[in-house]
C-alpha cells in the first residue's frame, strides 16, 4: 500500500503487473488515494445517490467536484497507456473515458449479476506480439475498506476462455471467482471481457461506497457518454481529451485527433 498523490509523475505499467494482468485480466492497486481526495469522493458518492439537488446541476455526476480527479490519476494512467493506448502528443490521452457511475452498496445488498464484457470485436481482450489490448477497461475505486467476498470477484482468465463459460460458472462461485480484500483508496482495474460478479455485501458496520469508470481508446467507444459539456468544461485541457470524439486520423485536414472542443465531443 503506497498512496500515489494526485500531482504525482505516472509510473509505467510495471511486469509483474503486466504479467498478472494478461494471466488474469485485472490488477488491483491498493491504499493509492490520498486521505483528503478519499474523504472528499467519499462525500460526494453519498450526496450523489442520497441528497443529488444539494450540488449544482453540473456536479451532479461522479465524473464531477472530486470525481474528476480519478480520471487521470497518477495511479491508472501507467496501465491504461499501456493497456489501452499511449499518449498521442503530450497533450493528449490515449485513452476515453466513456462511463461512470457512483455506488453505494449496504449490507444485504446484491451487485450486478455475473456477466462479461465482448470475447470478439474490437473490445475484446488480446495479446499481441508482447502488448496487452484490454479494449473495454473498467476501474472500480473501492473508497470503503473491502473484505474477501465483497466487491466485484473476477473470473480470473476469463477474458481469454478457449471454452465457453459453463452455466454454473455464470453465477457466483468462491471456488472459481477470485475474491480480493483491500484498504479504502484502492483501485482495481480489469478487463469486461472478464466475468465479474458484485457480491452481496456483508459487512454491517460500512457500506460499500465505491466509484466505476469505464475506459476505452480514442479509437473505439462502447457506451454512449451522455454527460453535458459543463461537466467537461471544468476540468484541465489535457484531462478533457479524454472525452474527445473517437477517430484516428482526420486526412482532409491533415489533423490527428490530439484535441477535445465544441466540434470533437464523443457523443
Ligand atoms: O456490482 C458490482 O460490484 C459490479 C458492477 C459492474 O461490474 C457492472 O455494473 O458492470
Amino acid at each position: 500500500m503506497s498512496v500515489v498523490p494526485r500531482s504525482a509523475e505516472p509510473a509505467p505499467m510495471s511486469e509483474e503487473q503486466k504479467f498478472l494482468f494478461d494471466l488474469k485480466g485485472w490488477v488491483l492497486i491498493p491504499g493509492v488515494l490520498e486521505p483528503d481526495l478519499l474523504e472528499a469522493l467519499r462525500q460526494h458518492v453519498v450526496k450523489l445517490r442520497k441528497e443529488a439537488e444539494s450540488l449544482p446541476a453540473h456536479e451532479r455526476y461522479s465524473l464531477a467536484g472530486p470525481g474528476q480527479e480519478l480520471i487521470d490519476h497518477p495511479a491508472i494512467v501507467g496501465v491504461l497507456r499501456e493497456i489501452l493506448a499511449p499518449d498521442p502528443d503530450p497533450s493528449s490521452w490515449g485513452f476515453r473515458c466513456e462511463s461512470s457511475f457512483p455506488m453505494i452498496r449496504s449490507v444485504g445488498q446484491q451487485g450486478s449479476a455475473a456477466h462479461c464484457g465482448p470475447l470478439v470485436g474490437p473490445m475484446a481482450y488480446r495479446m499481441v506480439n508482447g502488448q496487452i489490448w484490454s479494449g473495454l477497461t473498467r476501474v472500480a475505486w473501492e473508497l470503503s475498506e473491502v473484505k474477501k467476498g465483497g466487491g466485484t470477484p473476477i473470473l480470473s482468465g476469463s477474458h481469454k476462455v478457449a471454452f465457453p463459460v459453463p452455466e454454473r460458472f455464470r453465477e457466483f462461485d468462491p471456488l472459481v471467482y477470485e475474491e480480493y480484500e483491500c484498504p479504502p483508496g484502492s483501485v482495481l482495474i480489469f478487463s469486461e471481457s472478464c466475468w465479474h460478479v458484485g457480491t452481496e455485501w456483508k459487512d454491517a458496520d460500512q457500506d460499500r461506497l465505491a466509484i466505476f469508470n469505464c475506459y476505452c481508446s480514442y479509437m473505439a467507444q462502447f457506451h454512449k457518454l451522455n454527460l453535458p459539456e459543463e461537466v467537461v468544461a471544468a476540468m484541465p485541457p489535457k484531462r478533457q481529451t479524454a472525452f474527445r470524439g473517437v477517430w484516428g486520423h482526420n486526412f482532409r485536414d491533415k489533423q490527428p485527433n490530439t484535441y477535445y472542443d465544441e466540434t470533437n465531443r464523443a457523443l
